[in-house]
């Protein structure tokens, strides 16, 4: 039975409480483990490790130096990328070559991508005759960064990565249902040489260890990734303290499919939206929206696609879908398809558990479904489900595609398909999204902001924006000679 305690000033801390947390495995629903239940007092003791962290050597390490560090940190994660795949997809359920394929690398490219974008940084000159005026940038201080259980260690390292970067130290509170890479990670920053106190971890319950972490008033900044309604709730402790403030949330995203569209290609690019780790990422494309001529045709091969795959064992190679995170999350995808019935949607397949064999039997699977003839402003199609669950919808021409689109109260992302190329230019500009992809899904250039509009978030990260939102821009103005 592993012990996941929390990580305070470069070792391994008991929870103030003695009180821990039991972890499940998803997909067997056997407990694998338990996990420190963090209270105010352990990050009262977090935050104060970081800001002796922050009054020591830490704070005059060059930039070569962090970049540096951020580069051994990559090469710790790879070294151990087989034994955090394994932990990641025992975690959450997700399919082992999932977290092979995309979690693990993406961690490893996120710490490699800040090590070169900050050796790469430019800093602003601007002058005026009389005077000139230069910009630095200086760590915000201590950063809490509180991470979901979809994509752990992707996510936190997204994160932790820029923080780092920019000289700041961290404490860190992941999601207590998958608390094993973050730990893993915390030996990774010692391993690599990061001072005692630059990277802390608090592991525990959102409204006890996240809660008192974001009301902490030495606690400069805040990026969450995490449910839209979780977000307002951080937001708005963390407004009376003006902490700086980056939150990712959640969406309903459309995949837009043009009756001119290369057919193969966006049945398989859209399947996959709807589908990747169970449809459970924020970036999913939950909701289908088809032209009508092409409806048919794109129905029948979508859930022929769903049908073939493979739901099961995450460790199995031939695998496609794992386990959803939870039996409390299995139930809320339940209830989103009992509702769907309800509101008159056609469950053209899936719907149901998949019938398998023991340790399975008794884990959180949910066949992949597809839902047709609903109202595009029903529930069912406006709210976020962040499950296997997909409704297809028919569509007149460009304007009603983007009136659709646009119809929910989130904004994260979309995907177009049509082999139009003005079409794909004019569409993506008027769809109310933080980020647009064309005839592809979940491509990621590490140099573009990300982020989302309405209900899907406030603020960007990625690229320049992530080292400008864990740094503060100080200018410095000097009378020319
Ligand atoms: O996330 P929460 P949950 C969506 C998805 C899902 C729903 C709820 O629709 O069904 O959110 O998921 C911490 N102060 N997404 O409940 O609660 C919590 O411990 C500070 C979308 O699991 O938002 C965890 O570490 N922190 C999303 C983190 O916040 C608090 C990915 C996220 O948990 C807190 C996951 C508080 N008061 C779910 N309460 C995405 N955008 O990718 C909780 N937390």
């Amino acid at each position: 039975m592993q012990e996941f305690k929390h990580w305070i000033g470069g070792k391994p801390v008991d929870p103030h409480s003695a009180e821990w947390i039991d972890k499940v495995a998803p997909a067997t629903a056997q407990r694998i483990g338990r996990l420190a239940r963090g209270d105010a007092t352990d990050v009262a003791r977090a935050v104060d490790a970081a800001r002796a962290a922050l009054a020591g050597p830490w704070k005059d390490c060059g930039d070569e130096e962090r970049a540096s560090l951020c580069d051994r940190i990559a090469s710790g994660i790879e070294a151990r990328s087989d034994e955090l795949a394994r932990l990641e997809s025992e975690d959450t359920g997700k399919p082992l070559s999932l977290a092979r394929a995309v979690d693990i690398p993406r961690a490893v490219s996120n710490f490699r991508f800040f090590a070169s974008a900050l050796r790469q940084r430019e800093e602003s000159f601007h002058h005026m005759g009389t005077a000139f005026s230069y910009t630095l940038r200086r760590p915000l201080g201590v950063v809490a960064l509180i991470t979901p259980w979809n994509l752990p260690l992707y996510l936190l390292s997204w994160k932790a990565a820029p923080a780092l970067a920019m000289g700041n130290a961290i404490v860190a509170k992941p999601s207590e249902l998958t608390p094993r890479s973050a730990s893993v990670l915390a030996s990774i920053f010692n391993e690599a040489g990061a001072p005692a106190g630059v990277f802390n971890l608090v592991h525990g319950y959102g409204p006890e260890a996240g809660q008192a972490l974001v009301e902490h008033p030495d606690v400069a900044g805040v990026s969450f990734t995490g449910g839209t309604k979780t977000g307002a709730q951080v937001a708005a402790t963390a407004a009376s303290s003006f902490k700086k403030l980056s939150l990712e949330l959640g969406g309903k995203n459309p995949s837009v499919v043009f009756a001119d569209c290369d057919f193969d290609t966006t049945v398989d690019g859209v399947a996959r939206a709807a589908f990747l780790n169970q449809g459970q990422i924020c970036l999913c494309g939950s909701r289908i929206l088809v032209e009508r001529p092409l409806v048919e045709r794109f129905t029948a091969a979508l859930v022929e696609r769903a049908k073939a795959m493979r739901i099961g064992d995450p460790s199995d190679a031939d695998t496609n879908l794992g386990a959803l995170i939870s039996q409390e999350h299995r139930q809320r995808v339940e209830s989103y398809i009992a509702l769907a019935r309800d509101e008159g949607g056609k469950i053209l397949c899936g719907g149901g558990r998949p019938e398998l064999a023991a340790p399975f039997c008794d884990g959180a699977f949910v066949e992949p479904t597809v839902v047709g003839g609903l109202p595009i402003d029903c529930r069912t199609a406006t709210e976020e489900i962040f499950g296997p669950m997909a409704t297809i919808h028919a569509f007149e021409g460009e304007k009603e595609a983007v009136e659709m689109a646009n119809s929910v109260r989130y904004g994260l992302s979309a995907s177009v398909w049509t082999q139009d190329l003005e079409r794909a230019h004019r569409v993506a500009a008027v769809l109310e999204a933080g980020l647009v992809w064309v005839n592809c899904w979940l491509v990621r250039d590490l140099r573009v902001p990300f982020g989302g509009v309405k209900e899907s978030g406030v603020g960007r990260e990625g690229g320049r924006w992530s080292l400008e939102f864990f740094s503060e821009a100080k200018s410095v103005c000097v009378k020319a000679g």
